[in-house]
């Protein structure tokens, strides 16, 4: 009784651990999603662990990130990826099927079930009920491999909606709201379960867009209750079967909660370059774009789309802006196609774009040099969209297109009463499973391709019984894994490929990073709080590995970065001063004594600067993750080679 919904799924999966908060526990897995991105080191690792089949209710390795091929690197990873499944037992969605969490939502979520995958915005899954938690890939294949998923045990934070979305208000405002109150720190350690009548009045391809884009929150995910909007949309995906209902007890006890009066919202953008910096649309009115971009796993279902073409219907894009489209899956595309809705789109000079992540990865469509471009997407960090100093604004469908129309950034209640949308009749969810590879029921016989562009991944090695290591870069507050490992068309094609990557580490911050961290014999990054925020890649802290990082030194971390550090034996150590980040320079050394003595014996680390100042450092790690980075890795612990080979 007096239960919150993540009380009663995370109880119903529990595989250990205590009931205290912050305390770690081990969540048992029932889904697994990869992307092409992350999945080639995700299975690589899988493979390491010599398990012949995935051990999950269902597993899918998506294709959506790396659809352009310039060169054979992609082409090789799919390849891979592929065989990999086939061979193990995952399903593949090919190229061009969509965006892993749309197609994921549309065809295998279930409320009530666990999902994790190699994305951080697998937490969209939340929108039908489902308990969806983004990862490192090594952390997803455990998963994969039948192992419990490890984290510290999240506060609830309940977000009471009230009230109905006015017209041209959209979903994107809610969480760009609760962006604006929390900033991207905000939800750090919490989950965030929606109730309350608001939340009945939203379907669930808006609740997507709120779970989705929780994580740039920093939660660990987000969840709506399964409840009549859940069900329709089950039923309209032909798997009404597997619908059941679920909500909180009506008293349940949170550790937190927020009020959204949604009547009381306005249509709002988060300006370049953070998606917390966000002011009314009004703010920012008049602003000339060149380029708007609608798509993206945050919106790119029919309903928006749908909304898109009525407001472009019969209207002409503002001839100074390139406006181009990304449906989030093929049944969006289909959906559209059948509707009448992609004519519309074409004749009002809309760009079709592939079914994929495309732009919001830099896949393509970088905006000019000081370009500006007008986003529904979830990050608008420095250089993400493939131009170092294009400005990007997010905002909703609703907003970008009215503002394609007038070439500015545009309030849209200006420009009339909403278009009449008419979803509810709309019939027809499906454009055929047929991009999906269902695996064989045995698949010893699978070669396993591996082409050239596919090498071994580094392996950490057991901390030094003493460090003395060089602090070669003092970064400040948010330091973004775009920040860390850039990702854009140039670099994606290079994901299995640390030795190629490790050249780009920190290109837009400090591009003499890598050179020095060499030449230094690897060192120690200093940084402010939430370091590590976005994305899941674990490159982020494979190629700092390869580079001979040992330590990060931060205020604070972001959940799944700090996950991916420890597994890849990188201490995450924290100020127990804050007043000591302040003491630090870039090029002071740092001297721990007794190193391995100090991480085994407990939470502080005294460290010795030159000029003989003390540091005190915190490592604040659980017992099972105190003994992973004395093993010099997840990987080491289970005494598995370092090759991606079993
Ligand atoms: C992102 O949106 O940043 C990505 C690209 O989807 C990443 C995964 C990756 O870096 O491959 C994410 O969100 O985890
Ligand atoms: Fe793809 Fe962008 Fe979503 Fe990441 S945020 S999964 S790149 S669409």
């Amino acid at each position: 009784m007096r239960q919150t919904l993540t009380a009663k799924i995370l109880a119903a999966h529990l595989a250990g651990g205590s009931p205290a908060p912050g305390a770690e526990i081990a969540v048992r897995i029932d889904q697994t999603l990869t992307q092409d991105s992350t999945g080639t080191m995700a299975y690589l690792q899988f493979e390491a662990m010599d398990v012949p089949r995935v051990r999950t209710k269902l597993s899918v390795a998506y294709a959506d990130h790396n659809t352009l091929q310039c060169g054979f690197e992609n082409a090789d990873d799919h390849r891979y990826i592929a065989t990999v499944a086939a061979r193990h037992g995952v399903i593949f969605s090919k190229p061009g099927n969509g965006i892993c969490h749309q197609v994921h939502l549309e065809r295998f979520g279930r409320p009530g079930w666990t999902l994790l995958g190699s994305d951080s915005h697998t937490p969209t899954a939340g929108g039908i009920g489902m308990l969806a938690i983004g990862a490192g890939g090594l952390d997803v294949a455990v998963a994969m491999a039948g192992g419990p998923y490890y984290l510290a045990r999240p506060k609830v934070c309940r977000v009471e909606l009230i009230g109905k979305l006015a017209p041209w208000v959209a979903a994107k405002d809610v969480i760009l709201e609760l962006l604006r109150r929390l900033t991207v720190k905000g939800g750090v350690g919490r989950i965030f379960e929606y109730g309350g009548p608001g939340a009945a009045t939203l379907s669930v391809p808006e609740r997507a867009t709120i779970t989705n884009m929780g994580a740039e929150l920093g939660a660990t995910t987000s969840i709506f209750p399964s409840d009549a909007a859940t069900e329709a949309f089950m039923i309209a995906q032909g798997r009404g079967c597997e619908w059941v209902p679920l909500a909180a007890d009506p008293d349940a006890v949170y550790d937190e909660t927020v009020t959204i009066d949604l009547g009381k919202l306005e249509p709002l953008v988060a300006l370049p370059h953070s998606p917390d910096d966000v002011v009314p649309v009004s703010a920012a009115a008049g602003t000339r774009l060149d380029q708007v971009a609608i798509g993206s796993c945050t919106n790119s279902s029919y309903s928006d789309l749908h909304k898109v073409a009525k407001i472009l219907e019969g209207k002409r894009v503002d001839p100074g802006v390139s406006l181009v489209i990304a449906p989030g899956s093929r049944q969006v595309l289909a959906m559209l196609a059948d509707s009448g809705d992609l004519g519309a789109l074409i004749r009002a000079g809309a760009r079709i774009l592939e079914c994929a992540c495309g732009p919001c990865i830099g896949m393509g469509q970088a905006p000019r040099t000081g370009g500006v471009s007008l986003r529904t997407f979830n990050r608008n960090f420095p250089g993400r969209s493939g131009t170092p100093g294009a400005g990007v604004y997010l905002a909703s469908p609703e907003v970008a297109a009215v503002s394609a129309l007038t070439g500015l950034i545009t309030d849209p209640r200006h420009y009339g009463d909403p278009p009449a949308t008419a979803l509810s009749g709309r019939a027809g969810h499906s454009a055929g499973d047929n991009l999906f590879i269902f695996p064989p029921p045995k698949g010893d016989g699978i070669t396993v391709d591996r082409g050239p562009n596919i090498k071994p991944f580094p392996r950490a090695a057991r901390p030094p019984a003493d460090l003395a290591a060089t602090v070669v870069l003092k970064a400040g507050d948010n330091i973004t894994t775009d920040d860390i490992m850039p990702s854009h068309a140039g670099l994606l094609p290079y994901r299995s490929n640390i030795p190629h990557l490790a050249e780009f580490c920190y290109a837009g911050v400090d591009a003499a990073f890598p050179a020095r961290a060499k030449a230094a014999g690897g060192g120690i990054i200093v940084a402010g709080a939430n370091y590590g925020q976005g994305s899941s890649r674990e490159h982020a802290a494979l190629v700092p590995l390869y580079l001979g990082i040992k330590a990060v030194i931060a205020k604070s971390f972001a959940r799944i970065h700090r996950a991916n550090l420890i597994n890849f034996g990188i201490l995450p150590l924290l100020f127990a001063d804050p007043a000591d980040y302040d003491a630090l320079a870039a090029g002071d050394t740092l001297a721990v004594a007794r190193l391995t003595d100090q991480i085994a014996a407990g939470e502080a680390v005294a460290a010795q600067t030159a000029a003989g100042r003390t540091v005190v450092l915190k490592l604040a790690v659980s017992p099972r993750e105190r003994q992973v980075i004395l093993a010099g890795g997840l990987l080491n612990l289970a005494g598995q080679g370092g090759d991606g080979r079993a």
